[in-house]
């Protein structure tokens, strides 16, 4: 039997949490590599696998994937959940690239300034509501189906659960004029992988709390303002 994929990451949600909600949905078992300070970093960018000396890196197939895109196309890929044709693979592109975005400026978002703190939470919340999630909420009407894209579930579907999972935490009731969604996050959720990995005890990571993002900004030796620079 192949080995499992072995993650390598921060411990923390950051970058690598799609993979991991992408493999929860495609039902593989995978370990994690979890550093916790600076130098294990550093001793991981010693080992040499990391192309860019940068993390995300899954191990998997004989490779060590970087980048998080790329881990994902194929991952994706692999197991079934990129459309079964190329302009089904490019809608869910389309759908996933806009998610990521809304994704990375949450991400981002606790390591706002203090003072900036309230307006760039603003920002995010009324980017969800006039700009990305009225695309998913048309998408899933018109499409009539009950995923994204063609008629099984794919990695939109499950990126799109991942960040109005995100989107909630910030603020509850954020999905109230999005009938369709509330419907999806009902559906999708009940999904047996989903629900499990949704369960208590598995390996998805909590809400970034003040410790874990003092515990990246060491690791990482991320600036202060990290905030506006992937908004811009
Ligand atoms: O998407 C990707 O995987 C890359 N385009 C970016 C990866 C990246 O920025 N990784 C960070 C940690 S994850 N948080 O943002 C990283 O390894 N930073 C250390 C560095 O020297 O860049």
């Amino acid at each position: 039997m192949a080995a499992k994929p072995k993650l390598y990451y921060f411990d923390g949600r950051g970058r690598m949490e799609s993979v991991r909600w992408l493999l929860a949905a495609a039902g593989v078992e995978y370990e994690e590599v979890l550093f916790k300070t600076a130098e294990e970093f550093e001793n991981l960018i010693k080992g040499g696998n990391l192309m860019y000396q940068q993390v995300p890196m899954v191990e998997m197939d004989g490779m060590y994937m970087v980048q998080t895109r790329a881990i994902l196309k194929y991952i994706a890929a692999k197991y079934d959940l990129y459309g079964k044709d190329l302009k089904e693979r490019a809608l869910i592109d389309m759908y996933v690239e806009g998610m990521r975005d809304l994704n990375d400026m949450i991400m981002f978002f606790p390591f706002s300034l203090p003072e900036e703190k309230q307006k760039n939470f603003n920002y995010i919340l009324e980017r969800a509501t006039q700009r990305f999630f009225p695309v998913y909420e048309k998408g899933l009407k018109e499409h009539g189906k009950n995923y994204l894209v063609g008629n099984q579930l794919s990695w939109a579907d499950v990126q799109l659960l991942e960040v109005i999972l995100m989107t909630e935490e910030l603020k509850s009731g954020i999905l109230s004029a999005f009938p369709k969604l509330q419907e999806f996050k009902a559906r999708v959720s009940k999904f047996p992988r989903i629900q499990k990995f949704l369960q208590p005890g598995s390996p998805r990571k909590p809400l970034t709390d003040d410790a874990s993002l003092e515990a990246a900004k060491k690791a990482f030796k991320i600036a202060k303002n990290s905030f506006l620079k992937p908004m811009s």
